[in-house]
């Protein structure tokens, strides 16, 4: 598929007309744990500068299930300060906000009317997120056609996520498929990149599920922001087994341990054979002794930046107008042509 309407975007860097196109998103649904970190934006931040990346705080998203007004216009300041601390460079990456940019919600009416409601009621998020709610919102099903619009808009070739988002992907690639088939080549189809290791970090007081934003429960999650005090709680009251040994395992039994492991080995950056030699013969009181240290000066230096500023949101608010520009640029002339295939009569 030739990208017509996108050659060059002024201020974004380096952006060249065949770079492969990255877009991932994130809610600004309250303060990321290190599943987040880990299994999304470390690879968002190591893929920069190769390729051409979005990434939008999806707060459109945020919406399908309730929310404080108050609370969801600080988390959004929030998200963006967090994800400019951990490293996601808004000179490389077009950083925005996804109700600043128009097309996303107009998008999302035109292919909620190419989506069969069969393809909705069939995601196993929805059906999990329904079943947690008293009364469910329309905008909780129609939840991933407008997550297909975000990744479409932007003729997105990579969608780096972690593994419970697969779903979704799979979906838009349907959705993309089924528009071209009958309205013509308009949309790339794309792929999600899913890492091997913390594609899915457990959650440390249950490893049989994922480490998740919504669980308050103390020891369930560490926040990027945590104190290195309460990470050192959490971890030292981490589930493990009782096998008494320390190497990465497949087996559900040994989930506790191997999710240590892993949070160890990407905080560190070294190697497993490294790792398991490193604690070969140690018990799990000095796994986690050195696990808590590991994740302290892992975070420590996105501590302090985010410190630094969520104090100045007049800062952040220009890097956000600066992103919507930029991502404006790309998203609407790809609306127009879903419009004029459809046979909308496009106002002059
Ligand atoms: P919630 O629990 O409220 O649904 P969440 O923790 O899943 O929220 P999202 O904003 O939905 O957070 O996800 C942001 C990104 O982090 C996505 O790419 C998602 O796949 C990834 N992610 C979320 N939880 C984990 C986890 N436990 N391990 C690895 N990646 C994760
Ligand atoms: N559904 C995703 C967030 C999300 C997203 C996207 C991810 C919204 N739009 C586009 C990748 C691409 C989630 O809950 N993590």
């Amino acid at each position: 598929m030739a990208r017509s309407a996108y050659t060059t975007i002024a201020g974004v860097a380096g952006v060249a007309g065949e770079r492969a196109r990255v877009f991932s998103g994130i809610q600004p649904s309250g303060m990321l744990h290190i599943g987040n970190y880990l299994g999304a934006i470390q690879q968002w931040v190591a893929g920069q500068g190769q390729k051409t990346n979005f990434i939008c705080l999806v707060d459109l998203h945020a919406i399908t299930v309730p929310q404080e007004p108050a609370d969801l216009r600080r988390q959004t300041r929030e998200l963006a300060a967090l994800l400019i601390a951990a490293g996601i460079d808004p000179a490389q990456t077009t950083l925005f906000v996804q109700s600043h940019v128009r097309a996303h919600a107009e998008a999302c009416w035109l292919l909620t009317c190419q989506t069969p409601l069969g393809w909705l009621e069939r995601m196993t998020q929805y059906k999990a997120k329904a079943q947690r709610q008293e009364s469910v919102l329309a905008g909780l099903l129609n939840y991933p056609v407008l997550m297909a619009v975000d990744i479409l808009l932007y003729d997105t070739d990579e969608v780096p996520v972690g593994d419970d988002q697969k779903q979704h992907v799979e979906l838009t690639r349907d959705i993309a498929q089924r528009f071209n088939g009958l309205y013509g080549e308009t949309f790339v189809v794309p792929k999600p990149v899913i890492r091997e290791s913390g594609a899915r970090i457990m959650a440390l007081n249950d490893p049989t599920s994922k480490m998740s934003k919504s669980d308050f429960t103390r020891g369930h999650a560490i926040r990027v922001n945590d104190t290195p005090e309460e990470i050192r709680w959490v971890i030292k009251r981490a589930v493990t087994d009782a096998f008494g040994s320390i190497g990465f395992s497949a087996d559900p039994a040994r989930a506790g341990v191997n999710n240590l492991l892993q949070i160890y080995e990407l905080f560190t950056g070294q190697s497993r054979a490294a790792i398991e030699a490193h604690f070969a013969g140690k018990g799990y009181g000095a796994l986690k002794a050195d696990v808590a240290e590991a994740v302290i000066e892992g975070l420590r230096p996105i501590r302090e930046r985010y410190e630094r500023l969520i104090g100045d949101p007049a800062e952040l608010d220009r890097i956000l107008a600066i992103g919507a520009a930029q991502a404006r640029a790309v998203a609407d002339p790809k609306l127009r042509e879903v419009m004029e295939r459809m046979g909308f009569v496009l106002p002059a």
